[in-house]
């Protein structure tokens, strides 16, 4: 039953910020997503007869993967598959599914936030037993298998029914579709006041939810609907599409701008938020009151101690490099560690299974706990909405009182997409040169302090990742970030990432862009985006 199939090596296989994207026609070449799978499998050791969790969002060829990954774990000796009906699994229910039934570890097939279609994305990211996506050292070596695989290994059998839940079995392994949702609120609401919310929303607190199509709509029916009592209609596009409905399922001011437009009305509900393909990132947007996922950070943070499953407080917060320095402030005053991380959630796992950290965010608009080792989306609302019934002001008021607290980190991030990857190289290699010339010098945005790459030594392994970022910092505190995206699928993306501090005594009330003009500029004179890249304006701001 078990066949071993001839392949060869594709040279495009190296995992990126989480996990292997690429265009849904990539992964349907012959053998493609097999040698990735079989690639992953090789770079484990110790998993015959145990676990592996398999779920994605939904997206248009989850469902074919899905069966090729049954197939190939039965052949390479895993003794049960857990797998969400339908195939359907959030990327956080899928972290606490692994944690909780004691799985070896999972494959979440995603792009998160990038669009589906057969003519769009797809990805495939392994998580480990934590719960958490693998670290450097396993997608290393994953990509270096990716190199020398000559053969993989699948069993000859029908599709598995993965529809109905229940248990069935494919060539000696057991396969189990498991209700995607379930445990995942139950989670949740052990570590929220439910009560508390419930009472605010029947008290005539409104909100409104948008899924975008993807996979947060089963998950945010059964949380915010029934077991909150939220009116029916407060999930907006809650059911999974393969294709998202043609959205782009990025929530941010471009692609959730319905949201966006609903919240700054004379009809807006009290709160609004958003979450992304894969349900890990969170839009949290007020009446009237839009939230920079850095400050989302910082606030949840300094008030986590209101929910239950944090009134202990929290041991540390871990923030990513470009994420501004809001959350520092609330650290500083909780009197815990912040710890400073490359992008992405690999990174945060170490310290948060150390009990290093309990809350980590990142500025793309993904905040999360110890409570998984994924960032997660629906979990931000309710933290936020625990802390609105807790302290029952709304988020304008909370945004304005922590401002007048800790000062406020002005902040935005400028994306140049689909520039042609030798001219986005290119500048990143002008960057690297100049950067011991720039300390001392001025330009637009005041006089350079420091500028280096950043490079995160792992506190707890010392493991080293280096080039992470340009950092370009200003002497009066203000800095700009320059990176390329790892999660694209289409030539490369620019990220610059732009922030300004004021104090507490100072203007806490500026427009964003006006506050940050003479920075945006100065990225401009330091990196000469328009000179490299052609392009006079950025394609998103968020
Ligand atoms: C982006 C974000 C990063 C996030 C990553 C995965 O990566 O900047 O903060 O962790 O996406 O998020 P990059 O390399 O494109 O900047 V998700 O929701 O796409 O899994
Ligand atoms: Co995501």
């Amino acid at each position: 039953m078990i066949q071993t199939v001839a392949t060869k090596p594709f040279n495009d296989q190296k995992p990126g910020t989480s996990g292997l994207r690429k265009k849904v026609r990539g992964f349907q070449q012959p053998h493609y997503a097999a040698n990735f799978v079989q690639s992953v499998f090789d770079s484990l050791s110790g998993f015959e007869g145990q676990t592996l969790v398999v779920g994605g969002d939904g997206r248009y060829f989850n469902r074919d993967v899905i069966q090729v990954v049954l197939k190939m774990a039965a052949a390479n000796g895993f003794g049960r598959v857990l797998v969400g009906q339908g195939g359907i699994l959030s990327t956080p229910a899928a972290s606490h599914l692994i944690r909780s039934s004691g799985a070896f570890g999972g494959l979440v097939l995603s792009a998160s936030h990038n669009p589906g279609g057969p003519d769009e994305d797809f990805g495939i990211k392994y998580n480990v037993g934590n719960g958490g996506p693998a670290p450097e050292k396993v997608t290393d070596a994953i990509h270096a298998r990716t190199l020398s695989i000559d053969s993989y290994r699948i069993v000859d059998a029908g599709d598995i029914d993965i529809d109905t839940l229940g248990t069935r079995e494919l060539a000696g392994m057991t396969v189990e579709i498991v209700d995607p949702v379930a445990a995942y609120a139950d989670l949740m609401e052990q570590l929220f006041d439910f009560p508390a919310i419930r009472e605010m929303i029947a008290e005539g607190f409104t909100l409104s939810f948008d899924a975008m199509s993807a996979v947060t709509g089963p998950y945010a029916k059964e949380i915010f609907e029934r077991r909150l009592g939220a009116q029916s209609g407060t999930v907006r596009n809650g059911t999974p599409l393969p294709d998202f409905g043609h959205h782009h399922p990025d929530p941010n001011l471009v692609h959730a701008k319905e949201l966006y437009d609903r919240m700054m009305g004379d009809a807006a509900p009290d709160f609004g938020a958003a979450s992304d393909g894969d349900g890990d990132r969170n839009l949290i947007i007020g009446r009237n009151c839009y939230v920079t996922p850095s400050d989302s950070l910082a606030v949840l943070a300094a008030n986590a101690h209101l929910a239950p499953g944090y009134a202990k407080g929290l041991k540390g917060i871990a923030r990513s490099m470009p994420t501004s320095g809001a959350a520092d402030r609330v650290a500083e005053k909780l009197g815990i560690p912040l710890y400073e991380t490359p992008t992405g959630w690999k990174f945060f796992g170490n310290l948060l299974d150390a009990g290093m950290a309990t809350i980590c965010g990142e500025e793309s608009a993904g905040t999360g706990s110890d409570h998984v080792r994924e960032k997660d989306g629906i979990w931000a609302v309710l933290l936020w909405l625990n802390i609105l019934a807790s302290r029952r002001q709304s988020v304008a008021e909370i945004m304005q009182t922590h401002w007048a607290t800790y000062g406020r980190n002005y902040y935005a991030r400028h994306d140049y997409e689909a520039i042609a990857k030798d001219r986005a190289d290119a500048l990143m290699a002008a960057l690297r040169d100049k950067l011991t010339a720039l300390p001392g010098t001025a330009n637009s945005g005041g006089t350079v302090q420091s500028a280096d790459d950043f490079a995160y030594s792992d506190p707890t392994d010392q493991s080293v990742s280096r080039n992470q970022g340009i950092r370009i910092l200003f002497e009066d505190g203000s800095r700009v970030v320059f990176r390329l995206s790892g999660t694209g699928t289409e030539g490369a993306t620019l990220r610059v990432y732009i922030e300004r501090y004021v104090d507490r005594h100072g203007k806490l009330d500026m427009e964003t862009a006006d506050a940050l003009a003479p920075l945006v500029r100065a990225a401009q004179e330091i990196a000469d985006i328009t000179g490299f890249t052609g392009m006079e304006q950025p394609s998103v701001i968020t």
